[in-house]
């Protein structure tokens, strides 16, 4: 099955002075989904984006969100954020021993559920989620902060999610990489199955060109 292949920029890549231009832009770039990195100083080493930030974005735009919650135990905390339709809310296998039930709730808010797996751990941890997901979330580099280096070994991982996928019949489950997707690891992951890509630092945040090129870029590199 050949899904449809989609980017969702990073918004704490963003300039912060400049975020309702960085909106608009994205807008017309047709970006699919916008990345919200939420950070607890406790699941991760870093403080990022929160609930206020995310129900001021839902206000503002019609483009779904991609909610990426580093958070400990986030079953408790899915209820304060503005989600629903077509929105994705990502919540990490390491962070809860309640990782079903944090899914189950995403559903009930009528949101799509998707599982994230640091670089080390096991894709066997999926087997019994399967019918509870839309999506899986690959970290290529260690949750935490933006501009950090590939963990390589997670380029074989995307190849091996895509197998572990197919020969269970499910097809139809996205594969979202996060970490490190410059315009040349892009290609590699596309490449090897993966079909959302978070753009950060690495490729259409930089100083050296627009937004609406980075994003033309990126579509170039994964087409
Ligand atoms: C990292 C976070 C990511 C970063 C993104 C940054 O913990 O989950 O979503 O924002 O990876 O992109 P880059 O290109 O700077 O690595
Ligand atoms: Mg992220």
């Amino acid at each position: 099955m050949e899904l449809t292949k989609k980017i969702s920029p990073s918004f704490m890549c963003a300039d912060f002075m400049e975020l309702q231009k960085c909106l608009r832009e994205l807008e017309e770039s047709k970006a699919e989904y916008l990345h919200i990195d939420v950070m607890d100083g406790s699941f991760v080493p870093n403080y990022t984006l929160g609930t206020d930030f995310c129900k001021v974005l839902k206000k503002n735009t019609h483009i779904p969100l991609d909610i990426h919650l580093m958070i400990d135990s986030p079953e408790y905390k899915l209820s304060w954020f503005p989600i629903g339709e077509g929105d994705y809310v990502s919540v990490h296998y390491e962070s809860t021993p309640h990782i079903h039930r944090a899914l189950q709730q995403i559903k009930s808010l009528g949101a799509k559920p998707m599982v994230a797996l640091n670089p080390a751990t096991p894709l066997s941890t999926l087997e019994y989620l399967l019918d509870d997901i839309d999506a899986v979330l690959l970290m290529t580099v260690n949750p935490g902060f933006a501009g950090q280096k590939l963990v390589e070994a997670t380029l074989k991982k995307i190849s091996d999610l895509r197998q572990f996928l197919d020969s269970r019949d499910r097809g139809h489950i996205e594969i979202e990489v996060d970490g490190n997707v410059s315009f040349e690891n892009a290609r590699k992951m596309s490449d090897r199955g993966a079909n959302i890509f978070v753009a950060g630092s690495s490729s259409i945040f930089s100083p050296s060109f627009s937004l609406t090129e980075g994003i033309k870029r990126l579509r170039r590199a994964i087409e």
